[in-house]
């Protein structure tokens, strides 16, 4: 069985999301997505998430695609994550592109798959309020 991980904060869920979550599935057969905490997002991404984290990852649990759910509370967790969940392959958006290529080293595929074009959840807000 091959395991995928993935993480991110996935603020108002949109189709860039999906795609990469559906992506990501494709690579393997079994897919856990780390999803970020109200506070890791705010303290280490700048990113006040608008929907908070339990209907975030309530959200994640529900696509077809995902087995598991975590949270992501720190950056340092990827690698016990990866030993912990036997991890195969690794998989970001490549906005991330060579900032998690350590994780080579810890027997785990890294693979940054092409981002969505036009859309984003900071997008999605300023379309909002333009509305
Ligand atoms: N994404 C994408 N296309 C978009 C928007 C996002 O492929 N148009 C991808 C991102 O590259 C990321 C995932 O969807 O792989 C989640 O995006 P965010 O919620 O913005 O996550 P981010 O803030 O990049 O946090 O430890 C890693 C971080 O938690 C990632």
């Amino acid at each position: 069985m091959i395991k995928v991980i993935t993480y991110g904060t996935f603020d108002l869920f949109h189709i860039g999301h999906l795609n990469l979550i559906k992506r990501a599935k494709e690579l393997g057969d079994y897919l856990i997505v780390g999803v970020s905490t109200d506070e890791f997002s705010a303290k280490e991404k700048d990113k006040i998430a608008v929907v908070p984290f339990h209907e975030r990852a309530t959200i994640i649990e529900s696509i077809k695609y995902v087995d598991k759910v975590i949270p992501e509370y720190s950056w340092e967790q990827k690698i016990a994550d990866i030993h912990k969940f036997d991890i195969n392959i690794f998989v970001m958006g490549d906005d991330w592109k060579g900032k998690f290529d350590f994780l080579r080293g810890h027997g785990c595929e890294v693979i940054y798959l092409p981002r969505t074009p036009e859309i984003s959840s900071t997008a999605i807000k300023r379309n909002i309020r333009e509305f």
